[in-house]
């Protein structure tokens, strides 16, 4: 028998039958990888510190580490090798592909072949950040927090009130306008030098679509949910005209609405309201309960830094630190260093929340494996980050897991159309007209049509009104800018979809738990505890950024991305909303 030298050396088979060019492209990466991860942890330091702390020092420190980050993710040298390597794309293995791939949206978002606009990009986001997470709102001249307007809004009876809260909470828009209308720019401008037409369209490419395919599914998504929306809405605006003792509207007004943009429909059905069942609760307990899901079906526990290092709860009263109001996860070094900044209070929402948070904190730690390069550390979409922890907030609102962890009573009774309707109007399809709607058919002409500065308030409400059947209480002119009101138009944009999209997913993927693996209905099941749907969930979040999502979400499901699961889960709903609707008005048209 002969022996093969190369082996005799320990050099690979395979590396010695490679292409060069493969070679190449194997160097290349592995600078660019280590590179890649060093400085996305020094400037995730430096904005966790601004986030978390909001001063002038963190400020700075932010943006220079940002700018640090930029300097090397949007090298010149770097774009024109992930370029050249990619022009010999049939000689490289698909992981590289996708790597390089990478390497190029990366360096979109700050492009050092112009560092002037780069450099600016930066200080703008730096700035809108800072402005956005020190803002203080005021009721009547008095402080108030974003949980505290969440709260008033959740409980109060007075549509006076509730029309007071409601606009101070869009207080915050006037001082982001400008900001945001410069970040347009600039964010445009990074995009164009990469050949992207606008910012929209660079997002859009991390799903391998262009703006027109993405907003093409969008479109499907609610043409084929507006059956239900249409009665949902009428149900609501009948429901409530009642209770405050009005006319029944065409549209709803935005501030009849728990939710500041109408986005989830909660409090609507008085029987499913969990809220008064976390009295006594501690915060504490909420994110070691929603822990405990994700170690029941299998997972590690969170790293001990995770509780160290996290930010968890809100200010104490009299503590001057501000602090962003909005929850996130964050895992600042592509590796352990996994911390979530969130506010949890013991409510509902917090509980969902939590659960959402953990699922990208249990993303993260999926794919901090040796197969997945930190370049590729992400979700397969961010949908699929976003949808992880939906798809665990689903699991942990029945009725039988919240009896188990103590939060229902063990005599607690509800009708099944009771927690059918509250799921659609909480968590599933006005939400999808939203995040499927209004953001991102605002920001696409924002970013991809050059919106003009003066009727950026006018599109949103028009927007609002087409799309979601919701009105302002009274007139908003372009004093205002309602949009920027929203966390994600400032911090996280041409995104929102993502969620949109999660949802969509979260359904299709609990169907398949329910059935193919549980064989269970869907809408009574519970898989607390159960190591089997651990798995399964593992081993679609191991695979990182690797593949293509459509591929993942095919082999995970047997289906492509569709409405089927969400539409069959309510099936039961339409039939019992057309009897209660009869003879009403549906629409707001
Ligand atoms: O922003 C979030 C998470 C952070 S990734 C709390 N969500 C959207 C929102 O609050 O508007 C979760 C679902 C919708
Ligand atoms: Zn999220």
């Amino acid at each position: 028998m002969r022996l093969i030298p190369a082996l005799i050396l320990g050099v690979p088979l395979l590396a010695q039958l490679a292409a060069p060019v493969q070679d190449r492209a194997d160097r290349f990466l592995k600078v660019v990888n280590a590179g890649y991860q060093s400085l996305y942890y020094v400037a995730s330091e430096a904005q966790w510190a601004a986030a978390t702390d909001v001063k002038p020092a963190h400020d700075a420190a932010a943006e220079w580490a940002g700018k640090a980050a930029a300097a090397f993710n949007g090298n010149p040298a770097l774009i024109t090798e992930a370029r050249e390597l990619l022009g010999h794309r049939r000689e490289l293995k698909e992981l590289t592909v996708r790597q390089l791939e990478r390497v190029l949206l990366n360096a979109a978002e700050g492009p050092m072949t112009h560092p002037r606009l780069v450099a600016d990009r930066i200080a703008a986001e730096t700035a809108q950040n800072s402005t956005l997470n020190s803002f203080v709102w005021k009721l009547e001249g008095q402080p108030l927090s974003a949980n505290q307007i969440d709260e008033l809004l959740a409980r109060s009876t007075s549509l006076p009130e509730r029309l007071k809260v409601w606009e101070a909470s869009k207080e915050n828009g006037p001082a982001l306008k400008a900001g945001l209308l410069k970040l347009r720019d600039l964010r445009n401008g990074c995009a164009n030098a990469l050949g992207y037409p606008d910012y929209f369209a660079l997002q859009v490419a991390k799903y391998g679509l262009s703006t027109d395919e993405m907003m093409a599914y969008n479109r499907k998504f609610r043409a084929e949910l507006m059956p239900l929306y249409l009665q949902l809405h009428t149900w609501v605006k009948y429901e409530m005209a009642k209770k405050y003792a009005q006319p029944v509207p065409k549209a709803i007004p935005a501030h009849w609405i728990n939710n500041r943009w109408s986005q989830n429909w909660t409090g609507f059905v008085k029987a499913v309201d969990f809220d008064p069942y976390f009295k006594g609760w501690q915060p504490e307990r909420i994110v070691k309960t929603a822990e405990a899901f994700y170690t029941g079906l299998g997972f590690e526990p969170l790293p001990a830094s995770f509780w160290t290092k996290s930010d968890l709860y809100p200010v104490k009263a009299g503590d001057p630190r501000k602090k962003n109001s909005h929850a996130s996860c964050w895992h600042l070094d592509l590796d352990t260093d996994i911390r979530s900044l969130m506010s949890v209070e013991a409510n509902a929402q917090w509980f969902e929340t939590t659960h959402h948070e953990l699922g990208h904190g249990y993303y993260f730690m999926c794919y901090t494996n040796a197969t997945v390069p930190p370049l590729l550390r992400d979700g397969a979409n961010p949908s699929f980050h976003e949808g992880m922890g939906e798809l665990i907030a689903l699991a942990t609102r029945q009725i039988p897991y919240l009896k188990s962890v103590g939060v229902l009573p063990a005599d607690y009774r509800v009708n099944d159309m009771d927690v059918l309707l509250n799921d659609a109007l909480e968590v599933a399809i006005p939400f999808m007209f939203w995040a499927c709607g209004t953001m991102p058919e605002w920001e696409a002409e924002f970013y991809g049509k050059n919106m003009p500065a003066d009727q950026m308030n006018a599109r949103w409400w028009q927007q609002v009104r087409d799309l979601q059947g919701v009105e302002p209480p009274s007139p908003r002119g372009e004093q205002y800018c309602d949009a920027a009101t929203k966390t994600h138009i400032n911090d996280n944009p041409a995104y929102y979809y993502s969620y949109g999209w999660a949802t969509v997913f979260k359904f299709q993927v609990h169907d398949h738990i329910a059935r193919k693996i549980l064989h269970q209905d869907p809408r009574a099941t519970n898989y607390a505890g159960n190591k089997q749907v651990g798995a399964f969930l593992k081993q679609l979040m191991a695979k990182g950024a690797t593949e293509d999502w459509r591929k993942v979400l095919k082999e995970a499901t047997g289906e492509d991305l569709s409405t089927r699961a969400m539409m069959d889960y309510f099936k039961p709903l339409m039939a019992w909303l057309e009897k209660q609707n009869k003879g009403r008005q549906i629409g707001w048209n």
